[in-house]
């Protein structure tokens, strides 16, 4: 896949900052996008490829497909989505840490409010996420809302409360910095298919139940800056690699995919 520059301007790069989210519009032509809706067809068609697979009430999720099929692989490591992540993060080079598709099926519930950091084996802040639509994702579909500014509320203890709570606003309210309470403004966004939003690992984020017949597809890159080190925490991606406390999440399960050295990126 040609490199071609990232189409991030100062503007997008400030409003992620002040707000911990940014949307991409027609970030993939029609022809990545639908080599991408295939690549994906075929490796889900695949039950020998042994991925991660979790059907749950607010969505079924394929972990790390771009380990095993070298079609969906080319994708995740499209360099153009890469480049934004590492201007967005202020970073000298971003790795991946792993990719989801993720599928709200017609009925599935809402995926509840919560940071993504605090679901994962790291030390440092810092990691973000791509959220790529794969077909056009509107509010009935459940698509994506954000809490503007509260990457900067620190990591919120999003695990400790009974579990439904943190399907509705009010339930983020018992989270939240006491000043913020009264002024949880979520920002919801629809995507067209080969649009994107990225958020960074401490924004609230929470997406609608799938009031609609048709599955809602998506896919998640997540990215991570260089240097973030292993917190002992338990996930699907560092489970299997006996790392240890403190070592950097490093190695050829977490590719370079953006840098200022070019020599650097990992090819697919
Ligand atoms: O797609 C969804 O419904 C939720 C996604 C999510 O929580 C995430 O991107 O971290």
């Amino acid at each position: 896949m040609a490199v071609s520059p990232a189409p991030v301007t100062e503007e997008q790069v400030l409003s992620f900052q002040e707000n911990g989210y940014a949307q991409f519009d027609d970030v993939l032509t029609p022809e990545e996008l639908s080599d991408f809706r295939s690549a994906l067809a075929d490796a889900t068609g695949q039950a020998e490829l042994g991925y991660f697979y979790r059907e749950g009430q607010e969505y079924t999720q394929h972990v790390n497909l771009w380990a095993s099929h070298a079609g969906v692989r080319r994708h995740v490591f499209n360099p153009k989505l890469a480049e934004i992540a590492r201007q967005l993060s202020q970073s000298e080079r971003v790795r991946l840490w792993h990719d989801q598709l993720i599928v709200k099926m017609p009925g599935n519930d809402p995926s509840r409010w919560h940071q993504d950091l605090p679901l994962w084996p790291m030390i440092e802040a810092g990691p973000l996420t791509c959220w790529l639509a794969l077909v056009d994702v509107t509010v009935e579909m459940g698509c994506m809302s954000y809490i503007p500014g509260s990457h900067r509320w620190g990591r919120l203890a999003c695990g400790t409360l009974p579990s439904g709570i943190l399907a509705t606003l009010e339930g983020v309210r018992l989270l939240v910095p006491e000043d913020k309470r009264d002024r949880l403004e979520p920002v919801t966004i629809e995507l067209k298919a080969g649009s994107c939003a990225f958020h960074d690992s401490l924004t609230l984020h929470y997406a609608g139940p799938n009031q609609t017949d048709k599955p809602r597809q998506g896919f998640i890159i997540n990215y991570m800056p260089n240097d973030i080190r292993f917190s002992g925490k338990s996930h699907v991606t560092t489970d299997p690699l006996n790392l240890t406390v403190g070592q950097p999440i490093a190695g050829e399960m977490f590719p370079i995919l953006a840098s200022r050295d070019q020599t650097e990126i990992a090819r697919a």
